[in-house]
């Protein structure tokens, strides 16, 4: 059947205003909601969430507003044959950029000035401590919309960029690209290591203790990603003992990153709140994805970016 309502979910408040989400369907020809878990679905409602919630397999279709559908239990929607669509291909631009920020006051040490600003302190760093990018090699770690969008502006800035990926397919601006099973050899070497691999059961864990040995002492990790494919204790531990530099941080195992974690208390780690994709123009990017996607259901067409 055709689709007669656009139910947005109220968890989609977490990252984005709720109103102002539903409000950018005003040219959709149907009825666009905002529901709570009390709501009841069919087959002639589509539903926009952040977060999963079981009665949306009595939906039409789901979209879920993140790029990273891991919460979301895709055998089931397969098993109701109800499609579940993802918001991958948005988060070149604004994630890349944040990694990018990340590595460039890493570098120049923005973060450690704002530190001492804050006691009106005019602090000169060893002269050994700064460095330009430029030229300093980054290890992409997933080459899609998040990996190229961070490769690419990388690349702009000078920095030696190759990465890693499943398939060899070539990449603007990444000089090689290595198999995940060559992973050390890639990150062997960089100066930043930047994670934008999906949460998958072959991704987590895949930066933990031999990882950090291995890098340069002098090496950042950037996880723009998700928190569990790093190990976080062995990432503490690395950072401690200083085989590592430091790290650009917008994931975490638990988030909210809890108040006690010693993540917080490192001067070289730079920590933001799971706001890597984060605009004031978010929700009409996402609005923009899910009509275009409205409308190949109700043409049926092939739905862009169906993981399910
Ligand atoms: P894409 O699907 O576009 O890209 C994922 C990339 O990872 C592909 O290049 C894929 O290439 C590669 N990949 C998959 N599995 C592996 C593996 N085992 N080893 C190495 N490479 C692998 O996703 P996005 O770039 O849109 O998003 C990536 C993830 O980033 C999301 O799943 C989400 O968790 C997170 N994210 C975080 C945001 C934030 O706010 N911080 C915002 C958006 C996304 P290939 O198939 O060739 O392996
Ligand atoms: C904000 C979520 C993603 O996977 O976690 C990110 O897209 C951002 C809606």
């Amino acid at each position: 059947p055709q689709l007669e309502r656009l139910c947005v979910h109220e968890t989609v408040d977490q990252k984005i205003p709720a109103e102002a989400f539903a409000e950018a369907f005003a040219d959709l020809d149907v009825p666009v909601e905002i529901v709570g878990d009390d709501a009841e679905f069919d087959r002639t409602d589509a539903v926009a969430s952040f977060r999963p919630r079981e009665s949306f397999l009595d939906a039409g279709w789901t979209h879920c507003i993140r790029a990273g559908y891991d919460e979301f239990d895709t055998d089931a929607y397969e098993a109701e044959g109800v499609p579940l669509t993802n918001s991958t291909g948005i988060h070149d631009t604004t994630v890349g950029e944040i990694a990018v920020g990340y590595m460039v006051s890493l570098a120049r040490m923005l973060h450690i000035y704002r530190d001492h600003q804050g006691d009106n302190d005019w602090y000169e760093p060893t002269y050994e401590r700064p460095f330009t990018v430029e030229n300093e090699r980054l290890c992409v770690v997933g080459l899609g919309t998040l990996g190229q969008g961070i490769a690419k502006r990388a690349d702009a800035l000078g920095m030696d960029v190759v990465g890693v990926r499943r398939s060899e397919e070539p990449v603007d601006g990444v000089s090689e690209i290595y198999h995940p099973d060559d992973l050390h050899e890639a990150i062997d070497g960089a100066r930043f290591v930047a994670i934008a691999v999906p949460h998958t059961p072959e991704t987590e864990g895949m930066f933990s203790t031999e990882e950090f040995d291995l890098m340069r002492d002098d090496a950042y990790l950037v996880n723009v990603a998700r928190g569990p494919i790093v190990d976080e204790d062995d990432l503490v531990a690395a950072l401690d003992a200083g085989d590592i530099a430091g790290a650009g941080l917008d994931v975490f195992e638990t988030e909210p990153l809890p108040e006690d974690n010693p993540l917080w208390d490192f001067e070289e780690v730079i920590i933001s709140p799971h706001r890597g994709s984060a605009t004031n123009r978010y929700h009409l990017d996402i609005a923009d994805l899910v009509t275009e996607i409205f409308h190949q259901y109700q043409a049926g067409e092939d739905l862009r970016n169906r993981v399910a």
